[in-house]
């Protein structure tokens, strides 16, 4: 090595030296092991830190990054490997840029969607082909919308970080009446019997309609890994979508089990040329009768109706 570039490697050395010694936290410690080719044990290292409320996103953002990272096809106990699809682009639909989509389902011929932000949110009934909004109810201020689904005539709408979920009238006019919530409000759907819900974690929550009370959990692992930042949920044929912030993946879970079915890779759904202000992908609608699946985001011009198409692994 030349004096010339032993000089410049002693800078650099220097200064990441500096820089550590500034930040010798738990953050850049789990970045040093992901770096290192270390996930495992980066994981497990972030799992038990008890982080403040100011590194909490940047913590989960971390977390998300790691597990994005690991190979997405992996053996499960002996069982058959997940299953991943691509998404193909059947056709496009206009979608409102200005909501910060949290939730979105079918409702008949109409689309349930529930736009987040505080001051902003709004739960919506929206025209599926001009995404006309037909009926709209504004969250009080002091609420952060998070996912939404249709239950027994009523349209429950969870709140990010206030502790309660909300129930409004089938026609979006007022709020019926409100349910406890612990800890953070994520994503939202429903089966026969359950509202399911997701908070940021690995956990997926199955509540009585009628009390809010948690009847069952499952936790997700892929591999052994835990499956943190499920987002927004969407119930298809017995199976629960998942997408996972802040990527663009979409896990199928069996939601008897909680096993890790496959993935659907939705990266680069949403063309650069559209990404001028849209965030990430958060929308999943299945239209049972009609078979279509429905995907966009936060904060997209574009709701795309797509088709799976299996990848050979
Ligand atoms: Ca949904």
């Amino acid at each position: 090595m030349s004096k010339h570039k032993t000089v410049i490697l002693m800078i650099v050395l220097s200064f990441v030296g500096c820089h550590r010694d500034k930040s010798p936290n738990s953050l850049q410690a789990g970045e040093d092991l992901l770096y290192q080719g270390k996930p495992r044990e980066a994981i497990e290292m972030l799992a038990t830190v008890p982080w403040s409320a100011q590194e909490a996103m940047a913590a989960r953002r971390l977390i998300a990054e790691i597990c994005t990272r690991i190979d997405l096809p992996r053996q499960d106990g002996g069982q058959a490997r997940p299953r991943v699809d691509l998404v193909e682009i059947v056709s496009t639909l206009p979608h409102d840029a200005s909501c910060y989509t949290q939730g979105l389902e079918f409702n008949g011929d109409t689309l349930l969607e529930s736009c987040g932000l505080y001051e902003k949110s709004v739960v919506r009934r929206v025209d599926v082909d001009t995404g006309a909004v037909l009926q709209e109810y504004r969250l009080n201020s002091k609420y952060f919308g998070e996912g939404l689904t249709q239950f027994g005539g009523s349209v429950f709408v969870l709140t990010w970080a206030e502790g309660v979920g909300l129930v409004l009238d089938s026609k979006l006019t007022q709020q019926e009446r409100s349910f406890t919530v612990q800890g953070e409000g994520w994503g939202m759907t429903h089966d026969a019997t359950s509202l399911i819900c997701s908070n940021g974690s690995n956990e997926i929550r199955f509540l009585d309609p009628k009390s809010g009370a948690i009847k069952k959990v499952i936790k997700i692992f892929n591999g052994e890994l835990p499956l943190m930042n499920i987002n927004e949920l969407e119930y298809v044929n017995g199976e629960l979508l998942a997408n996972i912030w802040p990527t663009e993946r979409i896990a199928r879970i069996d939601p008897v089990s909680g096993r890790l079915l496959g993935w659907i890779l939705a990266e680069g759904l949403l063309p650069n040329r559209l990404r001028f202000k849209a965030d990430v992908l958060n929308g999943i609608a299945y239209d049972s009768a009609g078979d279509r699946l429905l995907l966009t985001g936060k904060l997209w011009p574009t709701t795309f109706v797509v088709r799976l198409k299996p990848l050979a692994l």
